[in-house]
C-alpha cells in the first residue's frame, strides 16, 4: 500500500525545521540491541546506570511505545564541534580555572532536535496521523533505531557515525501509526580498523568495538551517585560535564568540511571559583536543566572540586579561600573532595588548618574518614 506522506517529504519539513538528516524504520522489536543492552548489564559495564538498562526488552522495541504504532520517524540534528577552551583563562591578576562543558549541551540542541520534530508531526497530524515525539527517554533507544533507519553505524567509540554528518548529532524520533516508505538499508561499518577512538580515550573506557565500559567513563562519572573514583579524578581534568574525547578524535569527525570551517562560537566554560562559592538555588538555576545526581547540588561541587584540585593556581588567595569554605561544608561529599583537591594542589597546610573531630561529623558513608586515611591523615584528626 503506498503511503500518504513519503520520506522525501517528510525530510524536506525536517531540514526546513532545522533538522539534518531524517529517515524511516519499521517498529518490531531490534533484538540485536535488546541483547547488547542486557549482556553490557550481565558485565557490570552499566556501572550502575538504569536509563535503557532498566528495560531493555522495552527499549529495543518501538512498536510498545503505543497501541498501533507501525513506523518511527528517526531525525538527526547536527551540533557545533567543541573548539578547544583552554582549561585557564588568564584575567588581569590571576588564570581563572574554567570547566569543560560537551558540546553538545553548550546550545539547546534537544529544544532545537524537538522543534523539528514538530515541525514533522504537524504535517503527519494533517494528514491525521497519530504520533509521538520520544528522545534521550529510558523507553526507546536511540542509537539502535538511528541505525536501523540507515542514518548511521555503530561505531567502535559506540556513537552512530552518519557518513556525511559524522557524529556530532542528537538523535529524535517520532513514532506513528502512518505506514511510511520502505525500510531502509542499514550500513556497513565504517570505522574498519581505526583504533583512534580506544587509544585516545583518557580512561581507556573504549577498549572492545562497540563496547564502552562506563565505570571508566568520565561522561558518565560526572553523573553518577556518591564519590567520584579517586582513580579517574586526574583524568578528568577540566572536565565538569560531558566528556568528547572520542568524538574529537574521529577521522569522521574531522573530515567534516563544516566543522572545519565554521567560526564556531567559543564557549567560555565553567567559571570552577564562582561555582563553588553559588548557592544551592543559584545552582539549580544555572545548571538545571544537566543531569544531576539526584538533583543534589552537592554533586556539581563534587565535581568542580575535582577540577580545582586539576587546574587551580595553588598561589591564588581566591583558591584557598574556597577550598577553606568547602573543607568546613556541611556535606561530607564537598569536605572530602575538597581534602582532595587542596592536598592535590600541594595545599596541606589548609587541610591540617581544620584538621579537628568537627571534619569527621556527619560522615554515614565513610567518605571524609576515607578521604583522610589514604593520604594517611586520619590519626592526625584527633591529636590536632
Ligand atoms: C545511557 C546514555 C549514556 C551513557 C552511556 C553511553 C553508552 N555508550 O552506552 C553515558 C552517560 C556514558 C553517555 C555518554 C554520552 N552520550 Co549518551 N546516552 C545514553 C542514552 C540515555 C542510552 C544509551 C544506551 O542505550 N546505552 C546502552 C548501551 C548498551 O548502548 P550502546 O552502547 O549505544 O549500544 C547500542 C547499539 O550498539 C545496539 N546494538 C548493538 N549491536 C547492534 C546491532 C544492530 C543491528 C543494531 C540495530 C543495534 C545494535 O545496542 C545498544 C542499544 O541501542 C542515550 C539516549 C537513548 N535513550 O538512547 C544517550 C545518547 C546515546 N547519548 C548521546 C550523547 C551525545 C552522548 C555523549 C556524546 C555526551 C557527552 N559529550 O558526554 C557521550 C558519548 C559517550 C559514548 N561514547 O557513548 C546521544 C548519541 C548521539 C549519537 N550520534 O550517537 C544519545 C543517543 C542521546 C540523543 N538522543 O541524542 N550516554
Amino acid at each position: 500500500m503506498r503511503s500518504i506522506v513519503d520520506i522525501d517529504e517528510l525530510r524536506r519539513v525536517g531540514q526546513a525545521a532545522g533538522l539534518d538528516d531524517v529517515s524511516v524504520a519499521g517498529v518490531a522489536p531490534i533484538v540485536e540491541a535488546q541483547m547488547a543492552i542486557e549482556e553490557r548489564k550481565s558485565r557490570g559495564l552499566h556501572g550502575g546506570m538504569n536509563f535503557t538498562f532498566g528495560n531493555p526488552a522495552r527499549a529495543a522495541n518501538p512498536s510498545l511505545l503505543f497501541n498501533g504504532a507501525k513506523t518511527v520517524v528517526v531525525a538527526l540534528r547536527r551540533y557545533r564541534a567543541p573548539s578547544p577552551i583552554p582549561a585557564v583563562q588568564a584575567n588581569s591578576l590571576r588564570v581563572r580555572p574554567r570547566g569543560e562543558v560537551a558540546a553538545y549541551v553548550r546550545s539547546d540542541e534537544y529544544g532545537a532536535l524537538r522543534e523539528g520534530l514538530r515541525a514533522i508531526e504537524l504535517h503527519l497530524q494533517a494528514v491525521g496521523a497519530k504520533t509521538e515525539i520520544v528522545f534521550d527517554d529510558n523507553r526507546l533507544a536511540d542509537r539502535a533505531v538511528a541505525a536501523k533507519a540507515g542514518l548511521g553505524w555503530l561505531a567502535r567509540n559506540t556513537m552512530l557515525i552518519h557518513p556525511q554528518l559524522g557524529s556530532w548529532t542528537v538523535i529524535g524520533s517520532l513514532v506513528t501509526d502512518l505506514e511510511i516508505g520502505e525500510p531502509a538499508e542499514g550500513l556497513s561499518d565504517g570505522c574498519g580498523s581505526c583504533r583512534r577512538c580506544s587509544t585516545d580515550c583518557p580512561t581507556g573506557a573504549l577498549g572492545e568495538f562497540g563496547v564502552l565500559d562506563a565505570n571508566k567513563c568520565l561522561a558518565w562519572l560526572l553523573q553518577a551517585k556518591g564519590a567520584f573514583p579517586r582513580d579517574f579524578r586526574r583524568s578528568l581534568g577540566g572536565r565538569i560535564y560531558g566528556c568528547d574525547d572520542c568524538q574529537v578524535t574521529c577521522p569522521y569527525n574531522e573530515s567534516s568540511e563544516e566543522a572545519a570551517s565554521a567560526s564556531y562560537l567559543r564557549s567560555e566554560g565553567v567559571d570552577i571559583l564562582k561555582l563553588l562559592k553559588a548557592s544551592d538555588s543559584e545552582l539549580m538555576d544555572e545548571f538545571g536543566h544537566w543531569y544531576i545526581p539526584r538533583r543534589r547540588p552537592e554533586y556539581l561541587r563534587r565535581n568542580a572540586l575535582v577540577v580545582l584540585g586539576n587546574i587551580g593556581d595553588p598561589g591564588d588567595p581566591e583558591v584557598a579561600a574556597v577550598l577553606e569554605t568547602c573543607l568546613v561544608s556541611d556535606e561530607p561529599l564537598v569536605r572530602s573532595h575538597a581534602i582532595w583537591a587542596a592536598l592535590r594542589l600541594g595545599k596541606e597546610d589548609l587541610v591540617k588548618r581544620n584538621l579537628s573531630p568537627a571534619l569527621l561529623r556527619n560522615d554515614p558513608e565513610g567518605i571524609v574518614r576515607e578521604e583522610l586515611l589514604f593520604w594517611n591523615l586520619l590519626h592526625d584528626v584527633g591529636s590536632a
